[in-house]
């Protein structure tokens, strides 16, 4: 039986999916204004964009600075976009100000952060930290069965630079919090202290194909009704859990999903995060062990394939201090905070000392196209983050 493809249509939409003719776009105008602050461009083998302003010292280690520019099929109005633009204007700033700092700056774009078309998440950054192969990464398909390898291809993106082989005295990224605390605490900046961890959990159900119909309540081995039910024990997990810790599944497949056709097979991935590590991985344990059994209750085959997985993080203790005192020396209401959702620093966080900062969203919203932020919130966290980099790669 055909495996059922999962994962979101790339056509269409008001979004940057990664690969996508959208994202080769957004590249190239990114490329462009770089070129205009006079950065040099370099590109290593999974397409992340490194865009250099040279420092006093030219054998000192870059100070990092970026996000993304890939997006979810619905948001992204600002969730990694703003990190990316924001370390452009730090070195734009420099050069109106006409400031040479000692370590070089980079601005940075890593490939396919959200994980939306090609699994994992931070896939890119994930490779620059040694946690993915590039083949693995380059296997990865979306669902219509294309792979990131062919896609990255495709629209010209596979750069020359060996992934990893860059080595950084810092890095830093700006986020909105995709999240509900620092607007309910009302603080102007998320000061990073922590990243949840997470696992993926990419479930496939077998089930047997059958008439929706004629076939009686007691001869079915229903694929669907073991993913409603392993859903709801997600969901009791994670309540379970609290406070810290959330679950919850975000795309499904039914195979051959017609009306009126039992699935033969059901593709999900469950999503759980904990900033503690020991809650985290006794989920994953418990949340297996629970569906294989509900799964041999109603005779339905279950198998797991974890694709994809980080600890949770420490951030670096010294920068992040910097990222404090630069709200304070600005009168910038801030608080520390987790993360929720991961990010490329997570893996940055693996190979140099390595923070955030964050501002807050309306409403937490995110992963959605009502996100939206103010423009002095999305500001005084520039101005946060241009104060932490400029520190940290002296004058
Ligand atoms: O899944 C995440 O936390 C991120 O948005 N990719
Ligand atoms: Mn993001
Ligand atoms: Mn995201
Ligand atoms: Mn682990």
């Amino acid at each position: 039986m055909e495996m059922a493809k999962i994962g979101p249509g790339v056509a269409g939409g008001n979004n940057r999916q990664t690969l996508t003719d959208a994202d080769n776009e957004g590249r190239h105008l990114f490329k462009r204004w770089c070129d205009e602050a006079g950065l040099a461009m370099g590109v290593d083998r999974m397409g992340t964009m490194f865009a250099r302003r040279e420092g006093t010292d030219p054998d000192a280690l870059p100070v990092y600075v970026g996000s993304h520019l890939d997006t979810q099929p619905t948001g992204g109005k600002f969730d990694g976009v703003l990190g990316v633009l924001s370390g452009l204007e730090v070195v734009r700033t420099l050069n109106d100000l006409g400031i040479r700092t000692k370590h070089p700056i980079v601005v940075t774009n890593w490939t396919n952060e959200e994980g939306a078309r090609f699994a994992p998440a931070m896939l890119a950054s994930g490779v620059f930290a040694g946690a993915h192969t590039l083949d693995y990464a380059y296997a990865r398909q979306d669902g219509e069965g294309k792979s990131f390898g062919d896609e990255l291809e495709r629209i010209g993106w596979v750069g020359d630079e060996e992934v990893g082989a860059r080595k950084m005295h810092a890095y830093f990224e700006y986020h909105i919090e995709q999240g509900p605390i620092l607007e309910a605490e009302d603080k102007q900046i998320g000061v990073v202290t922590h990243c949840q961890g997470l696992w993926w959990l990419e479930f496939t159900l077998t089930g047997k194909e059958a008439h929706t119909g004629s076939t009686p309540m007691t001869m079915r081995v229903n694929a669907g009704l073991a993913m409603a039910r392993i859903l709801e024990m997600v969901q009791k997990v994670a309540m379970e859990n609290q406070p810290g810790a959330v679950g919850g599944v975000g795309q499904m497949r039914f195979s051959p999903n017609s009306r009126n056709v039992l699935p033969g097979q059901v593709v999900f991935t469950v999503d759980i995060r904990s900033p503690d590590q020991a809650k985290l991985d006794a989920m994953r344990t418990r949340i297996e062990a629970e569906a294989a059994r509900i799964a041999a209750e109603l005779g339905v085959g279950c198998a797991v394939d974890p694709v994809g997985h980080f600890d949770p993080i420490t951030f670096d203790p010294v920068l992040v201090g910097r990222v404090r005192a630069a709200a304070e020396k600005l009168g910038l209401s801030n608080m520390n905070i987790i993360s929720g959702a991961g990010h490329d620093a997570c893996w940055a966080a693996k190979v140099a000392p390595a923070t955030m900062v964050m501002c807050p969203c309306v409403d937490g919203l995110s992963h959605n196209e009502a996100e939206d932020i103010s423009r002095e919130w999305a500001a005084a966290g520039a101005d946060v983050l241009f104060h932490a980099v400029v520190e940290t790669a002296e004058i």
